[in-house]
């Protein structure tokens, strides 16, 4: 414990200490330190055998080398082994037992339509803002309606919708109603189907929910830029005749992943501002995955199996099975889960630099809970 491997990485680790947040901040320079450290400690594997081979005892405790987080000598006492797990297990505690942490701003409410003349009318406006991903870390978001991701709108197959956008940006903007089937001049794309809508303007679009499922709608405008920074939401088309399979859900939950300039987050936070998935044994669940990152994201349910259903609003041939679903950009995936198994079940992106480090989860992690009526009764 007395020796340093390096100065750099124990001060990075001890300034990190004090909050998660700052461990977070700091990960990159602690996954450069755990590579570095990882391969010294590697390089020492020889040691060991050398002290054994010459007949002296190996436990002395005389070669505890240094204690880090980023990986523990070969030659590290027992005793230290132990102090450094502790130090890394009391950080993934803290952010386990942080969840579901509060923060400022939540994303993806419901949006009313007002009604005019049978048509149901949205109205968005586009601003700059601060958005809070986890607690305590604000970043920089252009939102619709001050949500990110942006309110969500839900309309049935065969209404007429118009969606007004209001844009209060530094830039030009426009809005696609992604997997909606509308005609060629409501597609949103700026040049090829209308102008940009400049800075200060408002634009129109109206068409016929044709297609249901699970849609979504974000700038078609710089939209690597944009859609990064949170213009983006969920767009649902409910079928007029729900099928079987989709009826008697509990909780019908859309999961937007995006991975731009917030991180990777689930409804706009990051764990362990994530929320829950909260339902009771024995209640189904419908989930819609929505992917507007430009990343992939293999999302793992524990405990319970998923049963695909649809795929970008298009329902499967046959329903189909799995516990690991990977949700592509553009993508949406509906499946249903039968919550038949009681407790805390972790829900991530399996990619896990997207959701777990040596400073705890992260990211794209939240939980399915599933109340034991029993035990609560
Ligand atoms: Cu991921």
């Amino acid at each position: 414990m007395t020796s340093k491997l390096t100065p750099s990485i124990e001060e990075a680790i001890e300034e990190t200490i004090p909050t998660r947040r700052a461990f977070l901040k700091k990960s990159a320079m602690a996954v450069a330190a755990a590579s570095a450290a990882g391969a010294l400690a590697a390089c020492r594997t020889e040691e060991p055998k050398a002290v054994a081979a010459g007949g002296a005892a190996a436990h002395d405790g005389g070669h505890a080398a240094a204690v880090t987080l980023a990986g523990a000598p070969a030659a590290m006492s027992l005793d230290a082994k132990r102090k450094a797990a502790d130090e890394m297990d009391a950080m993934h505690e803290k952010g386990v037992k942080a969840f579901p942490a509060p923060t400022a701003g939540k994303g993806n409410q419901l949006l009313k339509p007002r009604v005019e003349n049978g048509v149901k009318v949205f109205e968005l406006t586009a601003t700059e803002l601060q958005w809070e991903t986890e607690p305590g870390k604000k970043v920089l978001a252009w939102a619709y309606n001050e949500q990110v991701p942006g309110p969500q709108i839900r309309v049935t197959e065969g209404d007429r919708v118009r969606v007004i956008i209001r844009n209060e940006l530094s830039e030009s903007t426009a809005i696609h109603f992604h997997g909606v089937l509308t005609p060629n001049d409501q597609d949103g794309v700026p040049f090829i189907t209308q102008p940009p809508v400049k800075p200060g303007e408002s634009w129109t679009y109206e068409f016929i929910a044709k297609n249901a499922g699970s849609h979504m709608y974000h700038s078609h405008h710089n939209a690597a830029k944009q859609v990064g920074l949170g213009l983006l939401g969920a767009f649902i088309i409910e079928p007029k005749k729900p099928r079987p399979i989709e009826r008697n859900v509990a909780l019908d939950y859309v999961m937007i992943l995006n991975d731009g300039m917030h991180g990777f987050t689930i409804n706009g936070k990051g764990f362990p501002a994530t929320e829950p998935l909260v339902v009771k044994k024995g209640q189904k669940v419908r989930i819609r995955y929505m992917n507007e990152g430009m990343m992939i994201h293999p999302m793992h349910l524990h405990g319970m199996p998923m049963t695909v259903i649809d795929k970008d609003g298009y329902p499967q041939p046959m329903p189909w099975m799995c516990d690991t679903l990977n949700i592509a950009p553009g993508e949406r995936w509906d499946v249903i889960v039968e919550a038949d198994n009681p407790g805390v079940w972790a829900f991530h992106c399996h990619i896990l630099t997207h959701a777990e480090s040596a400073h705890g989860m992260f990211g794209m992690v939240t939980a399915l809970i599933v109340e034991d009526g029993k035990k609560n009764a």
